[in-house]
């Protein structure tokens, strides 16, 4: 059994290479291991899709002031989600691991610009308007109107789309950063014209695959029994 994982290792690890993706020398490891923040959009993202495509795994909680070095041997630009797969194969992005876990060969050009546009312009606004202290720069109110563009856009894109309870890899992906931006002044939010974006954070922050993506675990020590999920 042993031979075979390791003949397995270094096939992944010849094609890996061919295709140019990360793999580092370490044992292989028996279900893929996931380094994460509870409250991180981009793990959340992953989270969401690793349970979706029910893929069993190791969750290990870190902290980000405090990143543990087995997750930094093996991603040193430390920043979560890392996926270890169990051939050795690292990803380090969390689009990349939604992708993996979804085995998604290709999206729709509009969903991909969407995803573009939170993940920069509008991820850049949100951090500001969310911490208006931290960059000594326009006032949050213009941030908020920044991210207000976005929003129009998705609130378009919601109101075209049939109601289906399936959670699409857009939702996943822009969720998480919606609900923040959604959280930063609930009041002046609720009192706001976006029906269909409304409905739909309710939608997904009241089901029951969010509350499992936002179970607690304590900070992952290596001497603990690990945390295994099994969506
Ligand atoms: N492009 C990355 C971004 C991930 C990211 O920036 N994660 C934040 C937490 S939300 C992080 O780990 N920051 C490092 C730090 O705060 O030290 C991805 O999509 O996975």
């Amino acid at each position: 059994m042993m031979k075979i994982l390791v003949i397995l290792t270094i096939f992944c690890h010849y094609l890996a290479k061919m295709f140019c993706q990360k793999v580092i020398a370490v044992p292989p490891t028996p279900l893929p291991i996931l380094y994460s923040f509870r409250r991180c959009p981009y793990a959340m993202r992953a989270r969401f899709a690793l349970y979706t495509a029910q893929v069993s795994h190791e969750h290990r909680e870190i902290k980000l002031k405090d990143k543990p070095q087995a997750m930094l041997s093996v991603s040193p630009k430390g920043t979560v989600p890392v996926l270890l797969l169990s051939d050795g194969r690292v990803l380090e992005q969390s689009l990349d691991i939604m992708r993996w876990a979804l085995n998604l060969k290709g999206l729709h050009s509009e969903f991909e610009l969407l995803i573009q546009e939170n993940d920069t312009t509008f991820k850049r606004s949100l951090d500001r308007y969310k911490y208006p202290g931290r960059y000594d720069e326009e006032g949050s109110i213009n941030y908020r109107k920044e991210c207000e563009n976005f929003l129009l856009k998705v609130e378009s894109y919601l109101q075209l789309r049939e109601d289906d309870d399936a959670l699409t890899f857009l939702d996943m992906a822009l969720f998480p950063f919606i609900r923040q931006f959604s959280m930063v002044e609930p009041e002046w939010f609720d009192g706001q014209p976006y029906p269909h974006l409304k409905l739909w954070l309710q939608r997904i922050s009241s089901s029951p695959l969010f509350e499992r993506i936002m179970q607690k675990y304590g900070v992952w020590e290596a001497l603990n029994p690990p945390i295994i999920i099994k969506p």
